[in-house]
């Protein structure tokens, strides 16, 4: 964009532009990085928070809700930290009317929920159940009415019970009942509902809850039988985007929440920033990569030898069905450094005083959230961008004057931030962040130990206390800015 269109657009007259002279050319062209508006975001640019339906939902057997996995890993003894459960959580079902308050008192524009699987089809297939299409029509009239753009959410890891029986996602017609729920849910909601994701971070589902175990439904499957099932959620991926763009009224954007392997080069020197643009592919080869470019790598293949999935060129073409966006869950940063070795490149394991919150794996590396993004859209020419979950677990406590003074989770934030405006200011087409999460809500496997949320949820009494982070998003929010 010239620099006369900028003006043009931004409605800044040349007076409020005094030392856009004195920069160099280069300079000029960036208007982002202007004297004027040192760290502005794009106008227009969304704000929002993101949840899942059973980390806040509560409600268990309501409204002919059914099992999922996680209500019969939670009741599992020992699978989560204190025996805790997503039975009542943050009672969201029966609380959001004051949810959606705090949401617009902090100026969100937008929120990412997401749809359980079991509300709609208790046993995962068959007839729908109304109570359930009801309760996400009237969450989200409430969202769109407090100025809130609704963003959903398919799957969020609750997958029936009754599909579990019969494999979960082992079984390949799993792949198919995800796509007809998916189907039929964004034909009841995109009416007013204008952007779908299918899935949630693929990754985590598979590797901690059919690899290691420790998510539901608990299993630890052998490498070869990961790999299959692997395949076919990336497959339920793209038949589900199939099935929206059938079902969904026209206008309809499609998508996912992937938790990409956030590589970042250890240096940023060309032979660092390669090896972390190589290492972008190759360690998400089953996840984005294939869903981006409809095949496995070399390497990848190459890597799981015999154990690699078996597949037809149908199921890569379905896999790589076209999508309208792409969301990235980031968290913590993966450092790559360049080497001679046939990928081309090492992980640098993060060495044992490395900073973490208070989730053992949530290294802070603030840099992520601007090489994710920009490799992404780099690598794949991706035109639409979100930040479908970033934000951090804190040792929250209620201070003696009724406050949480989470100093640490703002400066995660603040940093995190900083470093998402740098690459929109470069022109990676991010459109708009979603802050994992307003509540303190049920951290899977560790119970409620673990608060994410800007807002403090008193779990006995459902009582809600906004937190210091709160007031600083409420701030960025407002000058959409940070400072
Ligand atoms: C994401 N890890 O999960 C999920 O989408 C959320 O449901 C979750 O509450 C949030 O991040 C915070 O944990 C992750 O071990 C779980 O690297 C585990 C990891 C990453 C993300």
């Amino acid at each position: 964009m010239n620099r006369r269109k900028f003006l043009q657009t931004s409605g800044l007259s040349l007076g409020a532009w005094p030392l856009a002279s004195l920069l160099p050319a280069g300079a000029r062209a960036q208007p982002l990085q202007s004297a004027a508006q040192p760290s502005s975001f794009p106008k227009g640019f969304l704000w929002g928070s993101a949840t899942a339906s059973y980390q806040v939902e509560g409600a268990a057997h309501q409204s002919g809700r059914g099992p999922s996995v996680w209500d019969t890993f939670s009741h599992t003894p020992g699978k989560t930290f204190n025996g805790d459960t997503g039975d009542v959580a943050d009672d969201f079902y029966h609380l959001f009317p004051n949810d959606i308050k705090l949401m617009k008192g902090l100026g969100l524009t937008t929120c990412r929920f997401s749809v359980a699987w079991t509300r709609i089809f208790p046993g995962g297939v068959g007839q729908p159940n109304q109570q359930g299409i009801d309760f996400y029509s009237r969450l989200v009239d409430a969202l769109l009415a407090a100025g809130i753009q609704p963003y959903c959410t398919l799957y969020h890891w609750d997958l029936p019970q009754a599909l579990q029986d019969r494999g979960g996602w082992e079984n390949r017609d799993t792949a198919k009942a995800f796509a007809e729920y998916a189907g039929f849910t964004a034909g009841a909601l995109s009416d007013r509902v204008k952007h779908f994701m299918t899935m949630n971070e693929i990754r985590s589902f598979v590797e901690l809850g059919y690899e290691q175990g420790i998510h539901a439904p608990g299993l630890r499957l052998d490498s070869q039988r990961v790999a299959q099932l692997n395949h076919y959620a990336v497959l339920a991926h793209g038949m589900s985007v199939q099935a929206i763009r059938a079902h969904g009224k026209p206008g309809t954007k499609v998508g996912i929440a992937d938790n990409v392997q956030g590589t970042v080069p250890v240096v940023e020197v060309p032979k660092h920033i390669e090896a972390a643009r190589r290492a972008m592919r190759e360690q998400n080869a089953s996840f984005l990569t294939v869903i981006e470019e409809g095949r496995y790598t070399d390497l990848y293949l190459k890597r799981l030898g015999a154990n690699a999935p078996k597949f037809t060129a149908e199921e890569m073409q379905v896999i790589a069905s076209p999508m309208d966006f792409v969301g990235l869950n980031i968290y913590q940063p993966t450092y790559i450094r360049a080497d001679d070795s046939e990928t081309g490149y090492a992980v640098i394991d993060p060495p044992s005083s490395f900073p973490h919150m208070y989730s053992p794996w949530l290294y802070v590396g603030p840099e992520v959230l601007y090489w994710a993004p920009k490799l992404v859209a780099d690598i794949w020419k991706v035109k639409e961008l979100y930040i479908t979950e970033n934000g951090a677990s804190a040792a929250d406590a209620i201070a003696p004057d009724g406050e949480v003074y989470d100093s640490d989770r703002v400066m995660y934030l603040r940093n995190y931030l900083t470093q998402l405006h740098r690459a929109i200011a470069e022109g990676v087409p991010v459109r708009g962040y979603f802050l994992w999460s307003l509540l303190d809500n049920f951290e899977w496997a560790d119970g409620y130990s673990k608060r994410f949320g800007i807002v403090y949820v008193d779990f006995a009494t459902q009582k809600r206390t906004p937190k210091l982070s709160a007031t600083f998003y409420k701030k960025v929010i407002r000058d959409n800015l940070v400072k």
